[in-house]
């Protein structure tokens, strides 16, 4: 099947996300819950060190259950699996995503996001781009189920068509299961689409769409594996809390190098001319 048709890149300009059915196999699925489960016991020893990140699910009552830790998320598991390090360049998902930023392509993010059966807790909702320090922020964010996803397991959920909207303030993301969807009065929660996955298919979602996703309430886990990039003309604007340089991995293009370093007010394209 072909992605990334004409057709596709309307529905994604209009409505701000795209599904992206069967971007990993059967067996690639497998392989990935398998390396999900190693990562589980990796973070049982304790965070690597470096940018790698075992984050606990914080509104857990328990940090552990049956001798494995409840996580929520891995953030930079491209520092730790080679499985999910190559996951990020999936041609299926790359076909799409070069057709929307271009062939070169960076990756600011890199993470499992987890929710362990009973215990994944409400995300809650907002636009990425008011945490991200890239400009313009023109970015794409791909979810790859890694387990089937539905409203009872805590599915991503969009407004679609809200990528159109102005970056607001959302205030927190990890929530309550209890908790609302938002603090914000003038979102219309009845515009919230629900957006359920089979395991190895992939949502892709631009960076100012407003979405979330709901708390598992399932005995199912729902986990999935998300990636996001941006193009090689993106600045570096480093808020209060960021480092004054990152370096990110290249995934695409840039003569094959494989990740850039920027420093405030730096573009990957300004740092590899200059080389
Ligand atoms: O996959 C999820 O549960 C939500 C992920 C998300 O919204 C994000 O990381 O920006």
């Amino acid at each position: 099947m072909t992605f990334g048709t004409p057709a596709d890149l309307t529905a994604y300009r209009e409505r701000g996300y795209l599904v992206i059915p069967g971007a990993l196999s059967a067996a690639g699925v497998d392989a990935a819950q398998r390396e999900i489960e190693r990562l589980h016991e990796a973070a049982g020893e304790g965070t690597p060190p470096g940018e790698t990140t075992f984050q606990f699910e914080p509104h857990a009552d328990v940090r552990a259950e049956r001798g494995r830790p409840v996580l929520r998320k891995i953030e930079r598991t491209d520092l730790v699996s080679d499985l999910f390090a190559r996951l990020a360049a999936n041609p299926r998902v790359l076909a799409v995503v070069s057709a929307i930023l271009g062939p070169e392509l960076l990756l600011f993010r890199s993470t499992l996001m987890l929710k362990p059966a009973r215990h994944g807790s409400r995300h809650g909702l907002h636009q990425d781009v008011a945490y991200w320090p890239l400009e313009p922020p023109e970015m794409v964010t791909v979810s790859i189920a890694i387990s089937a996803s539905d409203a009872e397991n805590g599915c991503i959920h969009v407004i679609p068509g809200s990528h159109r909207w102005p970056v607001g303030e959302w205030g927190a993301i990890a929530r309550r299961d209890d908790a609302a969807q938002t603090d914000r009065r003038d979102v219309d929660l009845s515009q919230l689409r629900d957006v359920s996955l089979d395991a190895g298919s992939a949502v892709l979602f631009h960076s100012n769409i407003v979405h979330g996703s709901g708390p598992n309430r399932s005995d199912r886990p729902r986990h999935t594996a998300l990636y996001a990039y941006f193009p090689p003309t993106a600045r570096y604007m480093p808020g209060s809390g960021d480092p004054p340089a990152r370096t990110y991995p290249v995934v695409a293009g840039l003569d094959g190098r494989a990740s850039v370093t920027l420093r405030a007010g730096q573009s990957a394209r300004s740092v590899h001319q200059r080389r």
